[in-house]
């Protein structure tokens, strides 16, 4: 079908522009019909001649020294081609990796065990059946060790040391370490400043909270295939990156080989949610396998492997206070940290950013003076991760500010949303410097909040709320959560953002054929997103080419040019803004190409939705198509042939998506039982490419954001036995559980970005998290109970109940 225009008989503009799906068209979702019928390509799919199978052996205990291990009777199992130990990494210098966040991981753990599960020995047999049944013999003799779990307990003189291997070390990658088990202490804003403004306070107030530790729950578990020829010394690797231009250059890194030589290939991803950024000893097993052994390897985990092994997120120990004046206006924030980060400090940050952007933690709000410590702590817990659908800590960052204004508001007797308007940063306050460092590059935020309580009717609301608390027979308490939450996306600019000294851009490129078709490749990666769909929308609004003529093409290191990957909602606000531009430089290829088949001035032709147009004469004009044609057989004297582009985006500031939730809860005070009732979530990301794919990621988000508000933790016993493992215990909301979402939006585009796009995909999970915590806090409020901890279960619900004599009639 050719989609492009007959200039003679041009159709109205909005045939045109209907033809073209770009920009602001809810153009339906490119990737839907493979994976909605099973053709999706993920990394368990792939299927190489001679493939081995690899299978961890993991350690029970949580912390343990080894004292023997015996990999006699799984070498002698039939079909068993290989089993790996530390011993056998040594000579490889591959015992030990370095991670994203400057520390080490042990790849196979090299004289103890630091977590349940961790990587002991690596068994590559004919196929995973052969390979599970050699790991059960391989032995293993353990001398268990005192275990610390409790972050809290990790500084006294008596804990146990988690860390042997640095535990003289009294200095880490981010500074100064006062204990074994610490790893840093991150201090940022003005702490003379701040105290002072507390000390003359008129009013202050201070709440304790646990973020308790989850973990992302793909439906895709991690895994790869590895590899090696031997004869032409390449390596490559089908791994499930949501980086895999960073996965190459570690890899390089690791086994020397040059980075010429190896490929990785992301392709279709199950979900990412932040569980596919980091480097797991798994893949650098199954790569040295592939390597040794000169035959393809897979490894894929489990899910009780998934869950328990590669990447947590949260475990944040806070303490929050505001400093303010009686009528509610704050004058100062201070904040500590005490954050659990497991055995290794594997957190998948930029590299100087040890508690990743938990400094966007002032919020939507004009708060002059802010002050923050983060303390890393080690413990026996799993390593890694951090990410959560959350741009870095940007999670945790809301949570403690929406929960200290409304920790203010109820000490002041001040309606929630009312404090909210006096402590908001007004439109004209933008560009807006934070006491902590940053500077918010849009934002709009009262009409935003005016919109969501006139949508919910809220005075209504609180007057039903106010009939219900009076009567003391009503059998269900109701409480309205409201979160006006400021996001950080886009890492970053490359002067404040790197990955191992990479800094943190992202990159198009586009080339368009002679019949006017287009491929174009990124440096990002879907997971899920549907960049194949709006990516190509972008393309389609600044080049003028139908979406449906353009390929879009990532995750392959071969092809695609080197990007950081997409994670911290960083693909539009940075490829994004890479396509915009690459697109424009066609654009103006175009252009010149279009005057000389027009013969007139490049000046004297315009751009009109998918042709050039001479100024004044609208029936001289050369569509793209044509352009596209003549690029490769007749462009003006002195011009390189081909329609080609290439961009690489370092943006000059991060973008600052926000939004307005509200969440009505019912909660049975006998039971705890709790029903949302309604939620409503305005979300505020710029510019819109794709308005049906944006609401489809805050659902997205707001399942995962009521998933952890309402049921999800990973817990440890005193241990160090995780439990909540399997899926029978970690809460994973289907359709019956999930409430139902109302979506709404303001736009304020971020004036820094080529196109005025903001990301969106995280958004709604982490300004929904403190608005479920918000609403069920509400429920109670009126008998002065301030926080709750989350998760907020049916049963730890009915204890709080319980504690206030509520389920006595
Ligand atoms: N979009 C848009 N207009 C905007 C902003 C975004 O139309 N102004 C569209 C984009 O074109 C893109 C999607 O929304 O198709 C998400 O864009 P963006 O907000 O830039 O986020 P990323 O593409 O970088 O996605 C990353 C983000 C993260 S970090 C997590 S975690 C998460 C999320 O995406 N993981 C997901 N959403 C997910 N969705 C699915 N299905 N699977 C995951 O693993
Ligand atoms: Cu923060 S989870 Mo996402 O960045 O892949």
């Amino acid at each position: 079908m050719d989609a492009t225009i007959d200039t003679k008989t041009v159709p109205s503009n909005e045939d045109r522009l209907a033809k073209l799906e770009g920009m602001g068209c809810s153009r339906k979702r490119y990737e839907d019909p493979r994976f909605i019928q099973g053709k999706g390509n993920y990394v368990d799919d792939i299927k190489m001649p001679n493939m081995l199978v690899g299978v961890m052996v993991r350690s029970p205990y949580a912390h343990a020294r080894i004292k023997s291990i015996d990999t006699s009777k799984a070498l002698a199992h039939p079909g068993v081609y290989a089993v790996l130990t530390a011993e056998d990494l040594k000579p490889l210098k591959l015992h030990w990796m370095p991670t994203l966040a400057g520390d080490v991981q042990a790849v196979l753990a090299d004289g103890k065990v630091v977590f349940q599960n961790q990587e002991v020995a690596f068994v590559v047999a004919e196929d995973r059946y052969i390979a599970a049944d050699a790991a059960e013999l391989v032995e293993v003799e353990y001398e268990p060790l005192a275990v610390l779990v409790d972050p809290l307990k990790a500084m006294a003189p008596d804990a146990p040391t988690v860390r042997d291997d640095i535990k003289d070390k009294d200095v880490g990658a981010h500074g100064a370490r006062k204990h074994p088990n610490h790893i840093f202490t991150w201090d940022i804003g003005d702490k003379d400043k701040t105290d002072r403004a507390f000390d003359n306070a008129e009013v202050t107030v201070k709440q304790d909270m646990i973020y308790q530790r989850v973990h992302p729950c793909p439906l895709e578990t991690c895994g790869c295939v590895a590899s090696f020829d031997k004869i032409r010394g390449d390596l490559m690797v089908y791994i499930t990156s949501q980086a895999p231009h960073v996965v190459r250059t570690v890899v390089g890194m690791l086994s020397s080989i040059p980075e010429s030589k190896i490929r990785i290939i992301s392709p279709d991803i199950g979900g990412g949610f932040g569980n596919k950024v980091g480097i797991y000893p798994g893949y650098v097993c199954a790569i040295v396998a592939s390597i040794v052994l000169g035959r393809p390897v897979k490894w894929i985990e489990s899910r009780t492997e998934n869950l328990t092994t590669t990447a947590f997120a949260r475990d944040y120990h806070m303490t929050g206070e505001l400093a303010a004046d009686k009528d509610g206006k704050i004058k100062a924030l201070r904040v500590h940290v005490t954050a659990d980060h497991g055995a290794f400090d594997a957190c998948a940050d930029p590299s100087k950013w040890p508690a990743g952007m938990f400094h966007v933690v002032t919020g939507s709000y004009d708060i002059p003076n802010a002050f923050v410590s983060v303390d890393g702590i080690y413990t026996n817990k799993c390593p890694g991760g951090v990410s959560y659908r959350c741009s870095f800590r940007v999670t945790e960052a809301v949570y403690l500010i929406e929960r200290m204004v409304d920790v203010l508001a109820q000490k002041l007797g001040i309606d929630k949303a009312e404090i909210r308007f006096r402590n908001f940063l007004r439109k004209d306050q933008f560009p807006y410097q934070t006491a902590l460092g940053l500077e918010y590059d849009s934002g709009d935020y009262e009409p935003a909040l005016r919109k969501g309580l006139a949508a919910l009717d809220y005075p209504a609301l609180r007057a039903e709320q106010a009939a219900r608390r009076a009567d003391p027979d009503a059998a269900t308490l109701m409480g309205i959560g409201i979160c006006t939450f400021t996001e950080i996306v886009g890492a970053g600019p490359s002067k404040m953002c790197d990955i191992l000294g990479i800094g943190m851009f992202d990159s198009c490129e586009i080339r368009v054929h002679p019949d006017g078709s287009a491929i174009a490749r990124m440096g990002t990666i879907s997971q899920g997103q549907g960049h194949q769909t709006t990516y190509a929308q972008i393309i389609a609004s600044v080049a003028g080419i139908p979406a449906s003529l353009i390929t879009v093409e990532e995750g392959d290191t071969a092809t695609a040019p080197y990007g950081l990957g997409t994670y911290g909602s960083r693909s539009t606000p940075v490829a994004g803004a890479a396509i915009a531009r690459a697109s424009h430089k066609i654009r103006e290829k175009a252009r010149k190409i279009a005057a000389h088949l027009l013969e007139v001035s490049p000046d004297d032709v315009e751009f009109d939705l998918d042709r050039f147009v001479v100024k004044g004469a609208p029936d001289q004009a050369k569509s793209i198509k044509e352009v596209a044609w003549a690029a490769y057989n007749n462009v003006p004297e002195g011009m390189e042939m081909g329609l080609e582009a290439v961009d690489y985006y370092d943006p000059p500031n991060f973008t600052f998506p926000f939004g307005t939730y509200i969440c009505v809860v019912d909660v049975d005070r006998f039971s705890g039982e709790t029903k949302i009732r309604r939620f409503y979530a305005l979300d505020d990301c710029g510019t819109r490419i794709n308005p049906m794919i944006i609401e489809g990621q805050v659902h997205g988000g707001l399942t995962e954001g009521f998933a952890v508000a309402m049921g999800q933790q990973l817990t440890y016993d005193d241990a160090g036995n995780v439990l909540g493992g399997t899926l029978m215990d970690y809460f994973l909301p289907t359709s019956m559980e999930t409430p139902h979402w109302e979506t709404d939006f303001t736009v304020t585009p971020s004036p820094h970005h080529p196109i005025g796009a903001k990301g969106v995909a995280e958004s709604p999970h982490v300004g929904s998290i403190p608005c479920f915590t918000a609403a069920m806090v509400d429920a109670f409020a009126h008998l002065g109970v301030t926080h709750m901890n989350m998760p907020h279960n049916s049963f730890r619900v009915w204890q709080q109940s319980h504690a206030l004599n509520l389920d006595q009639r």
